[in-house]
């Protein structure tokens, strides 16, 4: 018999769906979170029993598991941790213990690719076009390379997962991968999918209106509540607002708040960390700490929200050689423009500001940061070019 202890998110459960394909019924799988997965190692062993092998994938356990799995392992029990997280390599000091961050080619591994690989070698699993096909998905999902590559294939899986219970999403793969030549979503899942894509477009259309700017410490956040969507939303809000240095997601009710940046030199970990949280550069998260709730809660909550560019102009376009003009919600104008190539300026209500811009971007990035102005529409901008010709005249 075996018994595998997996994660409970897309990457784990994925390993439970090869486990169960390579040994059907000789397997027993049980999904844990980061912080339960302790419980189950010590009532395996408790219960010890060394006709099970005992798998444990994309986890890792406490120190004191880690000796009295050794302490099994080395009293003849059987006992294989296979994972791929930077924080787990010191288990490969452990013969029991496989953990793989990057391949031989520096391709970023997941716990399934790894568990694949696993079963291949010990021939416990038969090679198949699907099943590769399936555990490509979930390592781009897992390592995010899906993103660089706009795998949409691999972000509507993970949906999928959330869509459903654990139980359905194992059922439909397992017989997906079984008897078919390679992977697809059927017609009832395609549908559900599209569906959740429009509700989740609507959602961030609403929250879009929403979002607040505020300088917090050093860096200039765009500040948002919502309890769903985090990192679409966080993906959507920053690439429409890359003036701001990241984006911060409320969570009243959970009491937590995350942090997503699209830029390269912003690591929003050391954000989260200052609040006592962590995670990776580009997106982090924390509780909501009596310093967090005042910085993002209390000083913002008086803000009016971001104006939004005009939407639909055809005159007052961004690049333009004739200028671009901004407005704030104050009434100022801003006509952003190039006197000279590779030289932008900004016209602050017809009086010429000092600083000047290497590029189109940067001066807009500094209009929005500085004045919070947004894309004039079209009237404004036409109303503007004929008060600048009555004064010519
Ligand atoms: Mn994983």
């Amino acid at each position: 018999m075996y018994k595998l202890l997996s994660h409970n998110d897309l990457d784990g459960v994925s390993c439970g769906i090869l486990a169960k394909l390579a040994l059907g019924k000789q397997v027993q799988v049980r999904y844990n979170s980061v912080s339960g997965l302790d419980y189950e190692v010590s009532w395996f062993l408790e219960n010890q029993d060394k006709k099970t092998t005992l798998w444990i994938t994309d986890l890792s356990v406490n120190d004191e598991n880690k000796e009295k799995l050794n302490e099994f392992h080395l009293a003849g029990g059987n006992v294989q941790l296979i994972d791929h997280h930077k924080t787990a390599l010191h288990f490969n000091d452990y013969e029991w213990g496989h953990v793989i961050v990057e391949d031989e080619e520096g391709k970023l591994t997941s716990a399934t690719s790894l568990l694949y690989d696993y079963l291949l070698t010990q021939e416990l699993i038969e090679p198949s076009n699907a099943i590769a096909e399936f555990v490509e998905l979930v390592r781009q999902y897992d390592t995010w390379e899906w993103e660089k590559n706009d795998n949409q294939e691999a972000r509507r899986l993970n949906a999928l997962f959330f869509l459903v219970s654990i139980e359905e999403f194992e059922e439909r793969m397992m017989s997906r991968l079984r008897y078919h030549d390679h992977f697809f979503f059927d017609e009832l899942e395609e549908k559900i999918l599209d569906m959740e894509d429009d509700k989740i477009a609507r959602y961030i259309r609403r929250k879009r209106r929403e979002l607040v700017q505020a300088k917090v410490g050093e860096r200039l956040a765009g500040v948002v509540y919502a309890e769903s969507y985090h990192s679409e939303l966080g993906n959507e809000l920053g690439k429409e607002n890359p003036h701001l240095d990241y984006i911060a997601i409320l969570n009243i009710g959970g009491k937590r708040l995350g942090f997503r940046t699209i830029h390269d030199h912003i690591d929003v970990s050391e954000v989260a960390a200052y609040y006592g949280g962590g995670g990776h550069a580009k997106a982090a998260g924390a509780s909501m700490t009596e310093d967090a709730y005042r910085h993002f809660v209390t000083e913002t909550f008086h803000l009016m929200p971001l104006q939004e560019d005009a939407k639909r102009n055809r005159y007052n376009m961004k690049e333009s050689s004739f200028g671009t003009l901004y407005q704030n919600r104050s009434g100022e104008t801003f006509l952003l423009y190039s006197p000279t190539e590779e030289q932008w300026a900004v016209n602050r209500n017809s009086t010429l500001l000092p600083e000047t811009f290497s590029s189109f971007q940067e001066g807009e990035n500094f209009l929005k940061r500085t004045f919070e102005a947004a894309l004039a529409k079209d009237d404004i901008f036409v109303r503007y070019l004929q008060e600048l010709v009555g004064k010519i005249k």
